[in-house]
């Protein structure tokens, strides 16, 4: 009879897994945040965060991530391997509970030091219930366990498959296409980010990336490896590498504060922007929280204390604020919560309250004796501040300027502003045209019911290199923020971005298809993301795609966006067709404008997204920034444009 119990109480725990899995399936974007190439490669993390738990628990300093041909997915560790012993409460091995049960990862080890996991901390089932495809195998016990799973079910008992002395997990999955918008087709460069991310927030864990998919010049297969050993620090020195340092080395410091661990790196440059990145249990906190409003507090209160002590504020005529402490810093914080809370539009602000005191205590510590052991670095941070107190100053009354003149302050829209017939925000768009004649044509090509047109002036203000007041006196960046209607400033924080009035929600950059073109789409680019960055995150902008060919037969016509898909048409064509080359925005009339490149018929637009946004600030700082070999490197592996101009 106990067995008709057993089997009766397998089948009912079997039947509830699967209903778990049959939600996941049906409301994928709850567990992965959504089914773009985002939550695609939500799924890698969601593995690899497993085994960086492992590492975090003290068995693992190896895991390796490799983008198969097919475009599976296989991340391998050296852990001590998913246990595969029977789990008695289920009746079934351990391995096909962490596999298949939704939930089962976070409380099936309560005792290994688990921060770790996820966005959404859901567990590997989740990626194993939104797979076409699932192979799972263990190195354990001087055995290798293997078992495989279809849309989350197993296709058999757990079983051996091989003899091994090491230990260690591997899963490899193919994502199911049924679920996700998008091609399943990993990015390399978001990987890689991520990747390197993680090995300098955990560190002393070696992590590989290998693409299956590309071979290099020697033929070997695309791969890069990711090591640090002194962590944040070490990720300091990559985010300012190409940045001017203020003082020799990168302070860092690590600690415990009501058993919560806190680890700070930071340092000061020459730039007039901050940067701060705060992390939670490995995952970026975009929105910020507790942990970054402690640092805050720590730093201001530091060194404030530090600069009134030392008597270097007594010529300042007016006060300092928190803004002035922070110009030129980049800052990593890092800490790890047992049972965070997040909140926020996109769960990226951490609510725990008791945070705020562990960081703004550990950090004070911190720089206190920071500051008593390096009286140089400190002499040059508290100049620094007076400097950006008093560039504040001058700010402010740029920024007035800018204030008084947005719409809602009555003083008008710029005029050069062809702006549109309707005035409902969410249906309007605004085109940021480079240069006076593609504006001209853009404003006889546009449908004048929704679409405005800003022409821009030749290549605007370089923002990365610009102190703040340079920024609010230039005249295409007033009438951004104008056309915009866009304020800027409230009481309590003077950097506060207003965007209740906002006039368009499609922001559209159109410049023309060459390297000057690009140059300015990203100097226009890098103004959103250092002054407008919530536009930016909340997918307001966008980017316009001229044709780069047109291709005509006869009677017949067709644009081309690409080299391949010119070579498609000419295919198609046959003989005698004929090919003009689409240089600028300016060689095209207002007909062909419209309906290849802003008629929302047909256009080809790409959003703007940052899906890291360590790296977006990175990438930014290096692009706009003095240093120019890395620019170089970097614009040789992306350029788009290079077989047209160079
Ligand atoms: C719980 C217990 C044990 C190992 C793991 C979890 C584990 C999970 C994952 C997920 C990916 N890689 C992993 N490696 C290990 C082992 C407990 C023991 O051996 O005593």
């Amino acid at each position: 009879m106990s067995e008709e119990i057993k089997k009766d109480q397998y089948s009912a725990d079997s039947i509830q897994a699967l209903e778990g899995m049959e939600h996941v399936r049906m409301r994928p974007s709850m567990y992965i945040g959504d089914v773009s190439t985002r939550g695609l490669h939500h799924l890698v993390y969601e593995v690899v965060d497993n085994s960086i738990d492992e590492a975090m628990a003290g068995h693992c300093d190896r895991i390796d991530v490799i983008i198969n041909e097919d475009n599976s997915l296989s991340v391998k560790d050296n852990g001590r391997g998913i246990p595969v012993g029977l789990h008695k409460k289920e009746g079934v091995s351990a391995l096909e509970v962490v596999m298949t049960k939704i939930g089962a990862g976070g409380k099936f080890d309560k005792d290994s030091y688990k921060v770790s996991g996820g966005l959404h901390g859901v567990g590997v089932s989740v990626v194993n219930a939104l797979s076409n495809h699932l192979t799972a195998t263990v190195y354990r016990e001087g055995k290798i366990w293997q078992q495989e799973y279809e849309r989350g079910k197993a296709l058999y008992p757990v079983k051996v498959v091989g003899e091994s002395d090491e230990t260690g997990t591997m899963v490899t999955f193919k994502a199911d296409d049924s679920i996700f918008q998008t091609e399943i087709d990993y990015s390399y460069d978001t990987l890689a980010a991520r990747m390197r991310e993680l090995s300098f927030l955990n560190q002393g864990i070696t992590i590989t990336l290998t693409d299956k998919r590309n071979k290099d010049d020697e033929g070997n297969f695309i791969h890069e490896e990711y090591y640090s050993k002194e962590g944040l620090k070490e990720f300091v020195e990559y985010l300012d590498a190409t940045r001017e340092q203020l003082i020799k080395d990168v302070i860092s410091m690590e600690g415990e504060k009501n058993g919560i661990p806190v680890e700070v790196a930071m340092t000061y440059n020459t730039s007039f922007t901050e940067n701060l990145h705060s992390y939670v249990n490995n995952i970026n906190t975009h929105e910020g929280g507790t942990h970054l409003s402690g640092f805050r507090r720590g730093l201001t209160h530091t060194l404030k204390k530090y600069a009134e002590n030392s008597g270097m504020l007594s010529k300042l005529k007016f006060d300092i604020s928190g803004d002035d402490f922070r110009e030129g810093l980049t800052a990593i914080i890092s800490v790890k919560v047992a049972e965070p809370q997040f909140e926020g539009q996109t769960k990226t602000k951490l609510g725990n309250k008791e945070v705020s005191s562990a960081v703004s205590q550990s950090v004070s510590e911190m720089l206190t004796n920071y500051l008593e052991e390096n009286p140089d670095d400190a002499k040059i941070i508290v100049q620094k501040v007076i400097l950006a107190a008093q560039a504040r100053h001058a700010a402010s009354k740029a920024r007035e300027m800018v204030q008084r003149k947005t719409v809602m302050s009555g003083g008008g829209l710029p005029g050069k502003l062809a702006d549109c017939a309707w005035s409902d925000p969410e249906k309007c768009e605004l085109f940021l045209v480079e240069g006076d004649s593609a504006g001209g044509t853009a404003k006889q090509g546009r449908d004048r019911n929704f679409q405005a047109i800003l022409p821009l002036r030749g290549k605007i203000l370089n923002v990365e290199k610009a102190m703040q007041h340079k920024v609010f006196e230039n005249e295409e960046i007033k009438s951004m923020y104008t056309a915009l209607g866009v304020s800027i400033g409230t009481e309590e924080d003077p950097r506060a971005l207003n965007l209740s009035k906002l006039r368009y929600h499609k922001i559209v950059i159109m410049t023309d298809a060459d390297v000057d073109g690009s140059h300015i789409a990203t100097l226009i680019l890098t103004f959103f993301f250092r002054y407008m960055k919530e536009l930016v995150e909340n997918g307001n902008i966008y980017i316009a795609a001229p044709p780069l060919y047109l291709i005509k037969k006869g009677a017949k016509k067709k644009y081309a966006w690409s080299d391949a898909e010119r070579d498609e048409i000419l295919n198609e064509f046959g003989q005698g067709a004929s090919i003009q080359r689409y240089k600028g925005l300016g060689e095209m009339n207002a007909e062909q404008l419209w309906s290849t490149t802003m008629n929302p018929e047909f256009r080809m637009m790409r959003q703007v997204s940052i899906d890291n946004g360590t790296e977006a600030d990175r990438v930014f700082s290096m692009l706009m920034g003095d240093d120019v070999p890395p620019r170089r490197d970097f614009i040789e592996k992306h350029a788009v444009y290079a077989n047209i101009d160079i």
